[in-house]
C-alpha cells in the first residue's frame, strides 16, 4: 500500500484537495503494475481516479511506454468522437497530466505513477460463463483491433522486445533450465517435459510473420478477460484497459491469449487442476462475437491458425510462468512459493485439452465463419 507522504506528494502532483479525499483502496488485479482507486468526496459526488504504479523492473523504459499509451488514448478518444454513439467518455482510457504537464509522476521514493480517468459503472470479470458478457468479449477484442488499423505503428515504442515471440521465450527457458539456479527442476519434472514436447509447435506464428504470410498490426498483446471493462448493467463491453503491451503484433496473438483466459472453467491459479477445463460454448461465444467484427479485415491464413494460435499463446503463458518458477519469481506477482508452478499447470492443462479437440474446435471455427455472412 502506498505510504501517506506518497500519497500526498501524488495529490500536490494532480492538484488534488486532500481535504476532499476519502480513501484508498488496492485493487488485486494484474500480475505486474500495482493499482488503486482513489475517492475524493466532492460533496453532491463521489469522484474517483484510477492510479497505478508502474513496474519498472518489467517495464524499463517507462517513459517510452507512457508516449506510447498517450498516443493511443488520444487517437482512440479522437476517434470515438467522431462517431455516433452514447457513452463516449467510457469507451476509452484518458490519461490524466500532472500541474507540471506529464503523463506520470515520480515519487521521492523514486516509485513511478500514472493516473486515468475512472470509468464508471463498470466492471471486469475474472472469468465468466456467461455468454453475453463471453460474445461481448470477442466483440471487444475485435473492435479494439478494428479501431487502431489507421493508427501508425512506426509511433510506437516497443515496450518489452520480444513479447509474443515464442521462440524466444523457449530459448529463455531452456536457458534458465539449464541454470537451474533454485534447484526447482526437480520439483516440475512433468512441466518440463511437457514444455519439451511442444519444441515444434513455438515457432508456427513467428515463421508466418517472418515470411509475410500474416500482416502485422498494432495489438494490444494482453487480451485477459480482466483486462476488458463492461458496463455494469447492460453487459455490453465499454473500453479495452491495461494498454502497456500495445504494440505491433499479430491478431492472432491477441485472439489466442483472449481465448486462453475466457475459456477457462476455473481460475488461473486454481489448484486442483483436474477442476480445470477448456469451455467449448465459451470458445464458440467469444469466437462468434470477435469474428462478427474482424470480418472484414481477417485473412484466410489468419484463420487457418486460429486454433493454432490458443494452443501457442497458452503454452507461451504456461510456459513464462514455469521459467519463472525456475528462475525465482522474479517476474510475475505471487502470493505463495508455488504460485507460479500452479498457474503453468493450468495453463498446460488447457493446452492438452485444446490439442486433444483440435479438429473439433476447427470445425466449429468454419462453422460460424460459413454463417457470419
Ligand atoms: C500479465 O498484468 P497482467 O496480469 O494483465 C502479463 C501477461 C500475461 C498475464 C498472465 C506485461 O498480465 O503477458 O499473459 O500476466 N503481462 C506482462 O495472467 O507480462
Ligand atoms: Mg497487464
Amino acid at each position: 500500500m502506498i505510504k501517506k507522504r506518497e500519497l500526498t506528494e501524488i495529490f500536490d502532483k494532480y492538484n488534488l484537495d486532500s481535504n476532499n479525499f476519502v480513501s484508498i483502496k488496492q485493487i488485486k488485479i494484474g500480475h505486474i503494475n500495482s493499482s488503486y482507486i482513489l475517492y475524493f468526496d466532492l460533496g453532491a459526488t463521489v469522484k474517483r481516479y484510477f492510479l497505478q504504479e508502474i513496474n519498472t523492473n518489467v517495464f524499463k523504459q517507462p517513459f517510452e511506454l507512457m508516449e506510447n499509451i498517450e498516443r493511443i488514448t488520444m487517437f482512440l478518444n479522437n476517434k470515438i468522437k467522431t462517431m455516433d454513439v452514447t457513452n463516449k467518455e467510457n469507451l476509452a482510457l484518458r490519461v490524466i497530466r500532472t500541474i507540471d504537464d506529464k503523463a506520470y509522476m515520480i515519487s521521492s521514493t523514486n516509485h513511478f505513477y500514472r493516473m486515468y480517468n475512472y470509468i464508471e459503472n463498470a466492471k471486469t470479470y475474472q472469468k465468466s460463463s456467461n455468454v453475453k458478457i463471453i460474445y461481448n468479449a470477442g466483440k471487444a477484442i475485435g473492435n479494439f483491433q478494428n479501431m487502431l488499423t489507421d493508427f501508425d505503428a512506426t509511433l510506437l515504442h516497443e515496450t518489452i522486445k520480444d513479447f509474443h515471440n515464442t521462440p524466444k521465450r523457449y530459448q529463455t527457458f531452456l536457458d534458465i533450465l539449464n541454470k537451474d539456479s533454485c534447484n526447482r527442476k526437480k520439483n516440475c519434472l512433468d512441466e518440463i517435459n511437457f514444455a519439451l514436447s511442444m519444441k515444434d509447435y513455438t515457432n508456427i506464428i513467428m515463421d508466418l510473420i517472418e515470411s509475410k504470410k500474416i500482416p502485422i498490426k498494432v495489438t494490444h498483446n494482453d487480451t485477459k478477460l480482466n483486462n476488458i471493462m463492461f458496463d455494469y448493467k447492460t453487459k455490453e463491453s465499454l473500453c479495452m484497459v491495461d494498454l502497456d503491451t500495445v504494440m505491433p503484433g499479430s491478431i492472432l496473438f491477441d485472439y489466442g491469449d483472449a481465448i486462453r483466459s475466457s475459456c477457462n472453467t476455473k481460475e488461473e491459479d486454481e489448484k486442483d487442476v483436474s477442476q480445470v477445463h477448456f469451455s467449448k460454448p465459451t470458445f464458440i461465444a467469444f469466437s462468434q462475437g470477435y469474428l462478427e467484427s474482424v470480418k472484414d479485415s481477417i485473412t484466410e491464413t489468419e484463420i487457418d491458425h486460429l486454433i493454432d494460435s490458443i494452443i501457442i499463446m497458452t503454452f507461451e503463458c504456461g510456459l513464462r510462468f514455469l521459467s519463472d518458477y525456475l528462475d525465482g519469481d522474479n517476474y510475475f506477482k505471487i502470493d505463495y512459493e508455488d504460485h507460479n508452478l500452479i498457474r503453468c499447470r493450468t495453463q498446460f492443462k488447457l493446452v492438452k485439452e485444446v490439442l486433444a479437440q483440435k479438429d473439433e474446435l476447427e470445425k466449429l471455427i468454419k462453422q460460424i465463419i460459413a454463417n457470419l455472412n
